[in-house]
């Protein structure tokens, strides 16, 4: 039976399982959930994930959620998945286990936040704030401090290695959200971390020509994000 990867393009854990099943060249069904248009509050989709959250894979009768979870499953489920995704050493493992939980509580936290106030206000419950988007920015900082100094410290990818793994491929898709801020928040943001910069870029080689399927989405609808929160500025100032 085919799996089924329930996701939509514009969300960061979708990407991530969607560019790793292409990677494994899994066969695999995609089915679109559009979160905007409030598509994975429907029962049916409540079925597969009752945490109406994209991603959520169905294996037959097996249900899962949570991208981490997922990759995970992928790298067990399948034969002959290259050990450089998810080592079989304990050590080498429990380091990508543990950077994938930072990753939740730190990376993807202080990313969300700061969209929710810049390219996604339409997300957003709550208005827009000016000083929300600075505080989330100045934590946003922090993980990609982070980022730059500890896990890229000893090698191209993250912790320490030579090749990626499935923390690159969450990491990346989460950092490339940030694409859809303005160029000049983008730019001054990125500026100081080179190493993070390169690794975006390694990580991309490294997963072609997946890793542009995977964001053609995003590419496209980077103008019209920009230019809806030019004109929220613009609106404010
Ligand atoms: N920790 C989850 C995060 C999933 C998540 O937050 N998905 C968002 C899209 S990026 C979503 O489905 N939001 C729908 C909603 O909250 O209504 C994972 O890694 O899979």
């Amino acid at each position: 039976m085919t799996l089924k990867v329930y996701c939509d393009r514009m969300s960061e854990p979708s990407r991530a399982v969607l560019m790793f099943c292409k990677i494994l060249g899994i066969d695999f069904e995609e089915c679109p959930v559009d979160v905007l248009k409030g598509q994975t509050y429907t029962p049916e989709y409540i079925a597969i994930n009752p945490n109406s959250k994209v991603p959520a894979i169905a294996d037959g009768e097996f249900k899962l959620y949570e991208s981490h979870a997922i990759l995970i499953y992928l790298c067990c489920a399948y034969p002959g998945v290259a050990s450089q995704w998810y080592p079989s050493d304990l050590f080498e493992r429990s380091k990508i286990h543990s950077v994938l939980d930072w990753h939740h509580t730190n990376l993807r936290r202080t990313a969300v936040g700061l969209l929710l106030n810049t390219a996604l206000v339409a997300l957003n419950p709550r208005p827009p704030s000016r000083q929300a988007a600075e505080e989330a920015e100045k934590l946003l900082l922090k993980s990609l401090s982070f980022i730059e100094n500890v896990l890229l410290k000893d090698g191209r990818f993250l912790c320490g290695r030579s090749q990626p793994s499935i923390a690159d491929i969450s990491f990346v898709c989460e950092i490339m959200e940030l694409e859809l801020l303005l160029q000049e928040d983008h730019d001054r943001i990125f500026s100081p971390y080179k190493k993070v910069l390169q690794w975006v870029e390694d990580t991309k080689s490294a997963t072609a020509p997946h890793f542009d399927d995977v964001h053609r989405d995003l590419y496209d609808q980077q103008k019209g994000y920009r230019e809806m929160q030019q004109q929220k500025l613009e609106k404010a100032n």
